[in-house]
């Protein structure tokens, strides 16, 4: 664990037999591991969660914890060869270092980083890179992953795999109306028509750079989700069958959850030249 001073508000806990750190501020609260840097609550002052953590999650070493916002780097899914492992990269299985943790009077800012020599199998990934997780806790959760090329070019895929508290049966997804998607569940591409509602197990990847809204009539609350800098827009729910196919994944929690992912993956895949910076922002707040 980091031998870090950390102000009042931020104190590091072994929280389900990991190393993490619970902030409380008056702007709001949240609980992050060491491992994977892993955001996997928070809520602004005066609400309720808004992030979704499966009952069923698996706390150890090297296994992503099911729920939160887990990193996915340098790799989404299998990858664009579609053999890539572990599933969606090593950065949310690996132990990032905390190198920074700041409060003002509202918010924290915890701040995170990993190099090629902090994993102990790159996947084939170049060992020269430095990424760095930003992670400040308030009113907001604005959550920054910065990938900084060493001296060899990256190309890599990027996502903060954001899963929400929502009524899954009722929610209403606005802010996507009209953009293109690839739809994983029929390998086909398609425009949103509308607001998306689940119906069944729904997985997409949407060419979107907008804000993202999440009705919730159930909650009584709309969820938004912001970005910079990040050109798809990745929303899943597994729907039945899929929630009974995953160990971590209670089988009717579909109902509980969605994710709305703030991602740059598949044609979005960024390409950095030696030395070169990216740095992805996600915000969420409630309306
Ligand atoms: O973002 C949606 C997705 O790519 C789905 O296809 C599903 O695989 C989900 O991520 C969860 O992946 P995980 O490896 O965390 O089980």
């Amino acid at each position: 664990m980091s031998d870090l001073e950390l102000p009042q508000g931020i104190t590091a806990a072994d929280v389900n037999g990991l190393p993490a750190w619970r902030i409380d501020v008056p702007g709001g609260r949240a609980l992050v591991y060491a491992q994977g840097a892993h955001v996997a609550e928070w809520a602004p002052a005066g609400a309720d969660e808004v992030l979704w953590l499966s009952e069923q999650a698996v706390y150890s070493p090297g296994k992503a914890i099911r729920g939160g916002v887990p990193i996915c780097f340098p790799w989404f899914g299998p990858g664009r060869s579609g053999d890539r492992k572990p599933a969606h990269g090593f950065a949310r299985t690996a132990t990032w270092r905390l190198v920074g943790a700041e409060t003002d009077e509202q918010a924290a800012t915890l701040r995170f980083e990993i190099t090629g020599d902090d994993v102990a199998d790159l996947g084939g990934f170049p060992a020269d890179f430095t990424a760095s997780y930003s992670v400040q806790v308030g009113k907001e959760l604005v959550l920054a992953l910065t990938v900084t090329a060493g001296e060899q070019p990256l190309d890599f895929e990027e996502a903060l795999h954001s899963y929400f508290t929502v009524d899954a049966t009722g929610v209403r997804i606005g802010g996507l109306e009209g953009a293109g998607y690839l739809d994983k569940v029929t390998g086909t591409q398609q425009v949103q028509q509308g607001e998306i509602t689940f119906t069944g197990e729904t997985d997409r990847v949407y060419s979107s750079e907008a804000p993202v809204t999440m009705g919730d009539d159930t909650a009584g609350r709309v969820i938004v989700v912001d970005k910079v800098a990040s050109s798809q827009t990745v929303v899943w729910n597994p729907w039945v069958d899929k929630s009974a196919a995953m160990g971590d994944f209670g089988d009717d929690e579909w109902q509980t959850m969605c994710c709305v992912e703030t991602a740059n993956c598949v044609d979005g895949e960024l390409h950095l030249a030696p030395g070169e910076s990216h740095t992805m922002v996600s915000r969420t707040s409630l309306a």
